[in-house]
Order: structure tokens, then C-alpha cells, then sequence
């Protein structure tokens, strides 16, 4: 007689070397068989082992046959790496039971989630990008400082590095940054007169989010999803998704030095934008200090910060300028000053001639003002035809606005996110006025709320 412990170990170990030598075993009598137990006498003269196998009763019937053929072989090897002195006698037993059942679903689960973590990840984006000759490199509507940046820098590198690249962009490229390098290389989706090898989405957190770039999408071998929105859809095949990363020009930067990508000046200036834009020039709460070190390293590398920045924030058109003074106009405040917005009404755009994306940031003004937790900016829009209300929301400390935003079918960052609500212009302020004074009526979660 042994020890409960040793006849676990030898159980256990029986089970492992058992797996292995089946998985081995080429024998066409033997189908897809699991091992999902075995039990040990307790003198360690028989074992039962417990079989699952994938496949009707003929297959079962053949697999139990095929195995109590091998019987002698597979003895053999059992005493040879486990070293024992007498291998146990094999009692084969086919499993049925609901219990061992659950078991192969998680096998066959842990199979899955093992083949998703080898698509995921800068490595794993890495691969593809270094097998694919062609690209199609996209963004989303109305696109960002971060998308626009981050999807020139990654395509020019490429393109340094002898790939075929072309840039989509559903709507055209704003104004405030059609001077960076390449800006003028994004085009409108049409038909492709060649199917690009790989397609990858920057900064896009939903792929509905391209417009009329989607059905091109279909075409590429890979799609690759490169983002940092913590509400992710998770679409494409292969992606890397860091949502402590504050731009995904952060993302690129180490994906170049992955690739042994070297920086140019176009590159180190288009993710230096990237990075500006999404930290609002390195003041929000997302600016860390590897965020400073990379944008240290772009400057070394020919970004100019003061060029930059002004191109970004302070080249604006008297259009802008009008439009500003008429939306400080509409400021209201409420929840005792911790909640302020501004609308943007059609009119208010026609007036000042200003075209919709001079809007962009102006949710910023009423985030400034002292005693301000969350602040939101409702322009009148259309959904489908029918009237809606383009929300943006923001927050300074604590009130994630992500979740505010999800209330009414949007997404985004903690303290940045947005929404397109259908419905008159009074009738959504009212609502998501409600609903972030719910949130702030229910105050910070305990403790460390400051991101
Ligand atoms: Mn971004």
C-alpha cells in the first residue's frame, strides 16, 4: 500500500505522459481522444483511465478497440518516462459523464483563447507587418490629431521599408491637419484595383466607425486592429489593444522599434502630433512620464513642439473664432457648477461659416471652468434622415463619462468620450443632463478615483 499523495502523483502524472504518448500515436484505430481522468489503485497495480472521444459510438467503439490494441506499446512507454518499475495495468473507460463533459468544454475553450492570444498583441501585429507587401491603412470619420498622426507615421515607414501603402479616410481629412507630412496622400474609399495584402485600422474603437471604407475592408487578407479605446469591439483578425497607452502614436512608436524601423522626420512628426493631440498638448491626466520619454525621442528625431502645436491649436480661421464666441453664448451650468455644456445648434455653424469640424474641442471651454467636473458640448446632427444631437463629453477627475456615453449607445476614454443621440436639440440636452447629474449625484467610487 502507498500514500494518497503518491497515488495522486502517479495519477497525475499517468494522465500527463498518457496525453503525450496518445497525441503521439499515429494509429488510424484511434480517433480524437481526450484523457479527461484516471484513477490509481492503491497498490499501483491498476489504473482506470477515463477517455472522451470526439465522434459518434462507431468512432468510440473503434478508438476503445484501437487503444486496448496499443495496450503493450503504450505500457511500455508509461514505465519508461515515468520511470516506474511495473507499469500499472490500463483499464480503458469510456467517459460520458456531464462533469467530464464540462471539462472538454474548457479544453476546448483554453484551445480557443490560446489561438486569440497568438493574434494579439504589438508582437503579434508586428508579424503581420512585416510579412505583408501591400497596405491599405485607414481611419475613421472625422478623424483626429491621433489617427491621422499615428496611421501617416506607420504608413510612410512602411513605405520607407519598400511596402505598397495606400491611406483611407471616409470624409476628408480636418483642416487643422492637413499639413502634416503625407496628409495629402489619404484618399476617399473607391473601388481597389488591387487587394491589399493587410489592412490596419488606427485608433478606431468600432469598425462602424469607417463609413464607406468598411466594404473595402473584406478585400485585405488581415485586418489589424491598433487601438486604445478601452470600449474596443475587438474586430480583425490580429490586434494590439493598450488602452493605458495615451495616443496610439505611442502604439506605433513601438511598433516601429519592433519592426527595427528607424524614425524620419515626417514619422517622428506625424506620431508627435499624435501624441500632442490626444493629451491635449501633454496636460491631461494620460500624459506619463513614458509618454514625455517618447515624445523626447521624437524631438531628437526632427519634431518641432512649437511648430507643432501651433499648426494644431493656433492657425484657426476667423470662422472658428465666430463660432467660439456664439457657443460661449449658449454656456449653462448646473449640479452646483460641477456640470456645464454648450450647444451648437445648424444655425449657430451657418452663422459663423463655419464647417462641422471647426466644433471639434470647443467641449474643451466649458471644461475650464473652475468647479467643472464634467462638461458637454450638443450638436445638432442627423441620424439616418432623421434629427439627432453629436454629444461630447469630458470629465477633469473622477466621473468616467465613457459610461454616461454607453448609457446612450457611445463609447470613448474615461475622462474624453461621445455619443450620437436621435432627437430634438432640447430634448437630448435634457436627457444626458439627467443622466451625468445621476453620476455625479453618486460620487467618486472609493479611493484613487484621479486618471
Ligand atoms: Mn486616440
Amino acid at each position: 500500500m502507498v500514500s494518497k499523495t503518491r497515488m495522486g502523483r502517479v495519477a497525475g502524472g499517468l494522465e500527463r505522459e498518457l496525453s503525450a504518448i496518445l497525441r503521439e500515436l499515429k494509429d488510424p484505430r484511434i480517433g480524437f481522444v481526450s484523457i479527461t481522468g484516471v484513477e490509481v489503485s492503491p497498490d499501483l497495480r491498476h489504473a482506470r483511465v477515463f477517455v472522451s472521444v470526439l465522434g459518434g459510438p462507431e468512432t468510440e467503439a473503434a478508438t476503445m478497440e484501437g487503444l486496448r490494441r496499443s495496450q503493450g506499446y503504450i505500457r511500455g512507454e508509461v514505465t519508461r518516462r515515468l520511470r516506474l518499475r511495473l507499469a500499472p495495468e490500463l483499464e480503458w473507460v469510456p467517459d460520458h459523464s456531464i462533469e467530464r463533459g464540462v471539462r472538454i468544454a474548457k479544453l476546448i475553450r483554453d484551445v480557443r483563447e490560446a489561438e486569440e492570444r497568438a493574434h494579439e498583441g504589438k508582437e503579434a501585429v508586428a508579424r503581420v507587418l512585416r510579412a505583408a507587401r501591400s497596405f491599405l491603412i485607414a481611419v475613421h470619420v472625422r478623424p483626429d490629431g491621433d489617427a491621422v498622426g499615428s496611421a501617416l507615421a506607420l504608413g510612410l515607414a512602411l513605405e520607407r521599408a519598400g511596402r505598397r501603402v495606400r491611406f483611407l479616410v471616409d470624409g476628408g481629412i480636418p483642416r487643422n491637419l492637413a499639413w502634416l507630412p503625407g496628409a495629402d496622400r489619404f484618399e476617399p474609399p473607391a473601388a481597389l484595383d488591387e487587394a491589399p495584402e493587410a489592412a490596419v485600422l488606427l485608433d478606431c474603437g468600432d469598425l462602424e466607425r469607417v463609413g464607406q471604407v468598411r466594404p473595402l475592408l473584406d478585400q485585405a487578407q488581415e485586418v489589424v486592429n491598433i487601438d486604445h479605446h478601452p470600449s474596443n469591439t475587438r474586430f480583425g483578425s490580429t490586434r494590439w489593444l493598450e488602452p493605458s497607452a495615451a495616443a496610439v502614436g505611442e502604439q506605433v512608436l513601438d511598433l516601429l522599434d519592433e519592426l527595427g524601423l528607424e524614425l524620419d522626420e515626417r514619422v517622428a512628426t506625424a506620431l508627435f502630433a499624435s501624441i500632442a493631440s490626444d493629451t491635449g498638448g501633454f496636460r491631461y491626466a494620460n500624459t506619463r512620464a513614458e509618454t514625455l520619454e517618447r515624445a523626447a525621442r521624437l524631438v531628437r528625431a526632427g519634431a518641432k513642439p512649437a511648430e507643432i502645436s501651433r499648426r494644431l491649436w493656433e492657425e484657426r480661421p476667423l470662422s472658428s473664432l465666430r463660432l467660439l464666441s456664439r457657443t460661449l453664448e449658449s454656456l449653462e451650468v448646473a449640479a452646483g457648477g460641477a456640470y456645464a455644456w454648450v450647444r451648437v445648434p445648424r444655425a449657430a455653424l451657418e452663422a459663423a461659416g463655419a464647417a462641422e469640424e471647426e466644433v471639434e474641442g470647443l467641449v474643451n471651454y466649458p471644461r475650464t471652468l473652475q468647479g467643472v467636473e464634467v462638461a458637454a458640448l450638443f450638436q445638432e446632427a442627423s441620424l439616418e434622415g432623421r434629427p439627432a444631437v453629436r454629444v461630447s463629453l469630458r470629465s477633469n477627475r473622477w466621473l468616467d463619462v465613457a459610461r454616461v456615453a454607453a448609457r446612450f449607445g457611445g463609447g470613448g476614454h474615461a475622462r474624453a468620450a461621445g455619443c450620437t443621440v436621435p432627437g430634438a436639440l432640447d430634448e437630448v440636452v435634457r436627457r444626458v443632463g439627467q443622466a451625468v447629474e445621476e453620476e455625479l449625484a453618486a460620487g467618486p467610487e472609493s479611493g484613487g478615483e484621479e486618471a
